[in-house]
Formats: structure tokens, sequence, C-alpha cells
């Protein structure tokens, strides 16, 4: 197994010491409420809280007490944590299935760094794209980049897909308070066509350049919208092939593909093959970020990323951010059965951060078997979702407060708006902690008949509470702040990753259906009546198709 040099063969998670405690722990913790924790303690607020890197994390409103954090960072312990977090900051190649070192963390690494990957330091490598990236990004926002007309690009398009969107498209609506703002940008990832015509329907050829991002240049739905692309560009253009190089750039690991399509390879943005997509948002991935935001905002959110790499590397894990963060995700996945995690950010910037998480979390730790292939024997990944408050409040908070299911959440606010308006922060604000309160302590029954509620009425209008939360609070939306953010998730995930004993790195879940789609592709299109070899649900639905689409004689 590649990496068995330095990672150690762990046993079972079931059969580490640490579990055996948890489970007896649970058993005696289980049942006791939030409201007599707090009342048995009244410096929880205070203790259970962890300032890192700018980020203040209140962790008291969970459903712990000094014995579950030593018990959960034991088991950190003998999960061999420690030595994991070295091999990745260390080059070793973790992602074992795919053979391959994982270092977003050196996308970040200053230039003094060295970060050794079969023999060669990487970080040379890393500065020299963010120097190449942050030349371009100048010439396009000064004007310098003219298109094949001679006009100035005023749109930006960025085309990709999964790691290559999502990073993309959630930190130009997070940063656009300080993206340029005489500039447009769109992204398009769905191969559904109502993508590329809504992004591209207002936009001017001449003005528009297309930022193609594909690791591999072979992505189906990349591919596809990246031909539509140049056909759009060329039929508005007057079909001079010379126009391709002008308005079309390249963020790839694959060269050769690049040049076939017509991309000239010195406006080819590189990355490597130990950064996986759903971690590639600070590599030359984020191209269309730097564009909106300029160089200097580009590196400030790079330090921002730093500042937590450090502080995962360095800190005791009882006051480590990600850490406890992922510990306690364990500790209600697998002792109190929790499914999901749900994602609160009041910050409407932030409105596409779950999406964004939603990959980075289930991609990486939605797998069933352990590094050494056998069946994992708890229960892994939970499912990310959320919403921006306070509009999440008038919709499924009505489940977290009051369903049958233990939904633990993080609430993300910051302490200055962006856009002071009126008393509008202090209310957005007031929200957060008036939710966290009512999930933890709510409202008994004697509560609620004290306000003069009728009988009948009083078991619709009791809150148990008890319902579990993380405060996360910051400053302000800064683009070093939402660095921050992202690594503080990016190693909350490797935690529980590590704690599982699986690959938060590859993602074979996704192949399966990318085959069978390609096989299905010339069942759909062809004139003659197709042989079809599926079952007998997938058939008829065909075979519907392509009657319906007019194509079955
Ligand atoms: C992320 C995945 C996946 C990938 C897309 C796009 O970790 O690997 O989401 O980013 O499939 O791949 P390309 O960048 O190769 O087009």
């Amino acid at each position: 197994m590649a990496g068995e040099q330095t990672m150690k063969r762990l046993p079972p998670v079931r059969q580490r010491p640490a579990w055996a405690a948890l489970e007896a722990h649970y058993r005696k913790v289980s049942g006791l409420h939030l409201r007599d924790l707090f009342a048995a303690d009244p410096a929880r607020g205070e203790r259970l809280a962890v300032e890192a890197a700018g980020i203040y994390l209140d962790y008291s409103k969970n459903r712990i007490t000094e014995e579950t954090l030593k018990l959960l960072v034991q088991l950190a312990e003998q999960s061999d944590l420690r030595g994991r977090i070295d091999a990745m900051f260390r080059g070793d190649k973790i992602n074992v299935t795919e053979k391959r070192a994982v270092l977003h963390v050196a996308l970040r690494a200053p230039r003094s760094a060295s970060i050794r990957v079969d023999g060669e330091d990487v970080v040379p490598a890393v500065h020299q794209v963010l120097d190449r990236m942050s030349a371009f990004a100048e010439r396009v926002r000064g004007g310098a980049w003219r298109g094949h007309t001679g006009k100035q690009i005023r749109n930006i398009v960025n085309i990709g897909i999964g790691g290559s969107d999502l990073g993309p498209v959630m930190a130009y609506e997070a940063l656009k308070h300080c993206s340029e703002r005489t500039m447009t940008f769109r992204f398009v990832s769905n191969v559904d066509g109502t993508d590329f015509v809504e992004a591209t329907r207002d936009l001017e050829p001449a003005h528009t350049l297309f930022i193609i991002s594909s690791k591999t240049f072979t992505t189906l739905e990349t591919m596809t919208n990246a031909h539509d692309a140049r056909t759009w560009l060329l039929t508005g253009l007057g079909g001079d092939m010379k126009a391709v190089p002008k308005h079309f750039v390249a963020v790839s690991t694959n060269a050769e593909k690049v040049k076939e399509f017509g991309i000239d390879p010195a406006n080819m943005f590189g990355f490597w093959d130990w950064v996986g997509g759903r971690y590639s948002m600070d590599s030359a991935i984020g191209l269309s970020t730097m564009l909106a935001i300029g160089p200097d905002g580009f590196q400030a959110m790079l330090d921002g990323f730093r500042q937590v790499d450090e502080h995962f590397r360095a800190a005791p894990f009882e006051r480590n951010l990600p850490v406890l963060m992922g510990l306690l995700s364990v500790w209600y996945c697998d002792f109190f059965g929790a499914q999901t995690v749900a994602v609160l950010p009041y910050e409407q910037y932030l409105k596409r951060f779950p999406a964004y998480l939603q990959q980075l979390t289930m991609e990486s730790n939605g797998k069933h078997v352990t590094l050494e292939g056998e069946r994992v024997d708890v229960d892994t990944g939970p499912i990310y979702w959320g919403e921006p408050g306070t509009n999440g409040q008038h919709s499924f908070y009505q489940l977290i407060h009051q369903g049958t299911r233990l939904i633990p959440a993080d609430f993300i606010a910051f302490v200055h708006s962006l856009n002071p308006l009126g008393r509008h922060h202090d209310m957005l604000l007031a929200n957060v902690l008036a939710q966290t309160e009512a999930l933890a302590f709510g409202k008994t029954a004697e509560e609620v008949k004290a306000e003069g509620t009728p009988d009948w009425l009083v078991p619709h209008r009791v809150f148990e509470g008890n319902r579990p939360s993380n405060t996360l609070l910051l400053d302000s939306l800064t683009p070093r702040a939402l660095g921050k953010l992202v690594a503080l998730y990016e190693h909350n995930v490797f935690t529980q990753g590590v704690i599982w004993n699986i690959d938060s790195f590859d993602q074979w879940g996704v192949e399966l259906g990318k085959v069978l789609a390609q096989r299905i592709i010339p069942e759909l299109e062809s004139k003659e009546e197709p042989k079809l070899g599926h079952d007998s649900s997938t058939n008829t639905l065909i075979r519907r198709y392509r009657k319906l689409k007019g194509a079955a004689s």
C-alpha cells in the first residue's frame, strides 16, 4: 500500500480502547440536558470556547462533558491523528488508492517553505504559477490584455464542474463585495444546455474571456460546454480561429489536450495531481477569484488558509479548532446516530458555502471501506447541508427545533457587516444567538403553560431543547477570513477521515454513473432503434424518451 511506510495500520475503529470507553460514556451522558450542564457550571460558556487564527469557536452548546472531550482526544491519539497530519504536511502519499500526495497545504505555503513530493520541492512551482496568475490577472483587470478585435475584456466565464466550479462560484459570491464591479463573472458547469445559454445570453463575445477549468481536460460536461463556448465566440467574431487564444485560457494539468483545443500553452495555468479537485480553489482553479478580487486579495485569502494550516498542525488537540469540530461530528454521527450536519452562515455572501461544503465533506468522507479495503465498522460521512440565516429560520428550522431527529448545527457569524444598514446587523446577530439559545435550552411544558397556553396546545408549543450547535464568530468576511473558514472545514473533514481510517481524497463513487452515461448517450441519439441490454426499468425509460422526443420510428 502506498504511504504505508509512514502510516500506522490502525485497528478497526470499534477496537480502539477509547471507542469502547466512549460507548460506555455515551450511555452515561446521553440523557443529560444542556440546561443542566449549563446550570451546573456557570462558566461553561466561557470555558468551552477556543479562539485561534481570528476564529472564535463556542462549542459549549454541545452535548459533552470534560470527560467526553478527554475521550474524544484519546480517540484521536489512538487513531494516529498526529502522525497523519504530519504525513500530509510532509507530502507522503496518503491518498493511498490513487497513490498520491495530498498537498493542498502546499498551495498556501510561503516561498521560503520546502515540501517534497518524490524528492522534488513543490513550493517553487506553486509560486511560479501564482506569479503567472498575478501577472495575467493584472493585464486583464488593467485592460492590457485585449480580445481579438482589440476590445477590453469585461466578462469572465469560468467553465468547469465539481471541484473546478464549486470553489470558484462560492468564492466569487463570498468576495463579491471586494470584486472588480466593472467586470461580469459567470460560471457554467452543468451539461444542461440551459446553463451555458443563460450564462452567455447577454454577453458580447468581443469582451468575453473563457477560463476552461479542468484538471483532466476530458470531463464530459466541461469539454461539451467549452466547445459550445468556442462556437459561440467564433460565431460572434466572424469565425477567425485566431480569436480563440485571445478569448480562452485554461487551468489544467493536461497541456496536450489544452493545446489540442486551441489554447496557447502560454496561457495555461497548471496545477498538480497532489491537489484534489475539491481542495483546489486556492490553486490556479481560483483564477476567476483572482481576476475578481485581484492578486493582493487572493494573497490575503491564501494567508488566511495558511494561518489555519499552522494552527491545525501545531495546536494541541483539545485547543485545535478543526480537530474539535471533527471529533464532535464523529461523536454525533456515531454515538447519537445523527445523520446530518447543518451549516448555517449568517452572512448573505456565504450563500453558496453550504453547497461548496457538500462536496468537500461528502465526496471526501462518503466512503464505506477503510484504507485497507475492509468495511468500516461504524457510520461515516454525515450529510452536510444548509442555507444562510435568517432565511432558513422561516423554513426548515422547524424540524431542527421540534422534529424527531438530532441535527447538530454550525452557526457562522461575523461581528461586522460588509453592508452596514441601519439596525440590520444587530438584528441578524440577535437571530444567531437566539437560535442557538433556543436549540440548546428550549421551552418546557411548565413555561408554556405559565404563558396561559391551553392544555391541549401545550405539547405543540414545547421545545425540548438539547439540540447541539457550534457558533463560529469572525470579524468580517474578508478574503483572509474566507481562507480561514475553508481551511477550517478542510481539516475538520481530514480529522473525521482519520478517525474512520478512510481515504478522504479519492472519489471512486462518482465513476460508475459516468461510465453508464457514456453507454446510454449513443442509445438515446441513434437513428436506428438500439438493442438495449439494461434492466427493464432503464430499457423502458430509454424507449419512452426516444419515442417522446421523436427519435423512434
Ligand atoms: C473533486 C472531484 C471532481 C472534479 C470534477 C472535475 O475532488 O475530483 O469534482 O473536480 O469531476 O474534474 P476536472 O477538473 O478534471 O474537469
